[in-house]
């Protein structure tokens, strides 16, 4: 077989800070949105959760709530285990560990006068024990959480406030650790605004009349925060690269329909969008008619368009887990962040999410041909149980098969021209889930002694995969058996 992927290829793997670290409130940290989420549990799996719109009252509650289960406040408890989890990581091999930034850790209000000296410490003390292994961290800048204060004081990414305090985490983050970081990414999935708009937004239900008009007015304050975030990036760390995060839906039409394909241009714009602006630095003509039909008016001021052409990112970071089917018929079935019509020629995990490896092949090459950047596939990964055995052995077969399969196809889409940076599955280690706070749904190489409940020894555990892994990165993508 050709040599596929390239001798500096970024093998390594991905998490974020709120579905791992635990420590809440601990050492300086401030409230987060994501503290306010609640363990949903299986009955509601191949249900979209994560834009379960928050009131003010629904936040209130939660914050002094002493009953209800809180998982994204425990993690796994990286915070004080971090040691322990990159040595494994450097023990399978990575070139890599994608993690996240917790912005209350650093500005516990997100708008303080000084930064959390302590949570500067602990990233500090992170990215010196990756570096000691010769792990490269890529930061996600903000991950599926946002400073609760602003939430409740300016509603969020809604206010054009936010972009300064968001670029002064990010400036601090870059001056602190600009000799440490090299690669940096700045929203995670930014393209889920719509879905996140409390969790990612910190925007509240109360008393907004057009949720979706209000959720592209914060999209456009997110794309304005990057684009700036991007430009001190580049002047604090010239050696460094950034890029922007989107969760990629490639969307097959149901039929040759032209109606049905036509479907699928239009999903491809809805997706692309915010590609289009982070790459190309400019609004795409297409959304006009969006807008219009849907009563969006955005305020973009003075000078916004000149931020957005001159903040153009690095390169093109995804998460990829399924492909959908978009079409006349009503079939549904599950899927990460939409529900999707069911594709009769693939199989689906236990919570409904279809798996496609050549999918992963087709939207990279479709990526590849629109915007001529380089991609990073910053997530992909199976959501499964795993069974202990009695002799604490994790058979996880089913886990490196997906993985494999997609891995494979990475490895095509590199022969046929597409530039790839690397690959960092979701959860290489076990997390709370983003979308139903589960433990139970386990991606990772690592196995974590907890449990749905929060109870749990919290022991780490090689499962199969581990060993599997290790073998694809010591040969660097050549062996896959
Ligand atoms: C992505 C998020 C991750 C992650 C993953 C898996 O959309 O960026 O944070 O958790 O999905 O989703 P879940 O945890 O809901 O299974």
């Amino acid at each position: 077989m050709n040599k596929r992927f390239p001798d500096n290829f970024l093998w390594g793997g991905a998490t974020a800070a709120n579905q791992l670290e635990g420590a809440f409130l601990e050492d300086g940290k401030g409230w987060s949105t994501a503290d306010t989420a609640l363990y949903i549990g299986k009955e509601a799996r191949t249900q979209m959760l994560l834009g379960e719109p928050m009131t003010r009252d629904q936040v209130e509650f939660a914050m002094k709530d002493k009953k209800g289960h809180y998982p994204k406040r425990h993690g796994i408890d990286f915070y004080h285990r971090y040691k322990e989890d990159i040595t494994l990581m450097a023990e399978m091999g990575f070139k890599t560990f994608r993690l996240s930034i917790s912005w209350p850790r650093i500005f516990p209000n997100g708008n303080d006068q000084e930064p959390n000296e302590a949570g500067l410490a602990f990233y500090d003390a992170v990215f010196d024990e990756c570096l000691k292994h010769g792990i490269e961290p890529l930061v996600t800048i903000s991950h599926y959480e946002f400073p609760l204060h602003l939430a409740l004081t300016q509603n969020g990414w809604l206010s054009r406030d936010t972009i300064d305090h968001f670029v002064r985490y990010a400036e601090t983050l870059f001056n602190r650790y600009k000799d440490k970081v090299k690669y940096w990414l700045t929203f995670n999935e930014i393209n889920i605004i719509g879905m996140t708009g409390y969790l990612s937004g910190g925007i509240l239900a109360d008393g907004i009349d057009n949720m979706l008009a209000a959720q592209y007015q914060a999209g456009h304050h997110q794309f304005l925060a990057s684009a700036l975030t991007v430009k001190k990036c580049h002047e604090i760390i010239p050696d460094a690269k950034i890029g922007c995060m989107l969760a990629r839906m490639e969307a097959y039409p149901e039929t040759c329909n032209p109606q049905d394909v036509l479907a699928s241009v239009k999903a491809d714009e809805m997706n692309f969008f915010y590609t289009d602006v982070q790459i190309r630095g400019e609004y795409p003509a297409y959304m006009d008619s969006f807008f219009e039909e849907n009563g969006v008016v955005i305020d973009v001021q003075e000078g916004d368009r000149d931020i957005l052409r001159e903040g153009t990112v690095d390169f093109l970071s995804f998460s990829y887990y399924m492909s959908m089917v978009v079409g006349e018929s009503k079939g549904e079935t599950g899927g990460n962040l939409f529900g999707s019509i069911k594709n009769p020629y693939l199989k689906a995990s236990d919570w409904g999410w279809q798996i496609d490896p050549v999918g992963l092949r087709i939207t990279m090459k479709k990526m590849y041909q629109r915007y001529q950047v380089p991609l990073f596939i910053v997530e992909n990964g199976l959501g499964a149980e795993d069974v202990v055995t009695e002799d604490k052995r994790i058979h996880d077969a089913y886990r490196i098969d997906y993985l494999r399969d997609h891995i494979e196809q990475i490895g095509l889409a590199i022969q046929e021209g597409v530039e790839v940076m690397g690959y960092t599955p979701w959860g290489c280690i076990d997390l709370v889930s983003a979308s139903t706070s589960e433990m139970s749904k386990r991606y990772g190489f690592i196995y974590v002694d907890l449990d749905d409940d929060g109870k749990g020894t919290l022991e780490r555990i090689r499962k199969d995969s581990f060993y599997w892994y290790q073998k694809v990165i010591a040969t660097n993508g050549e062996e896959l058996a």
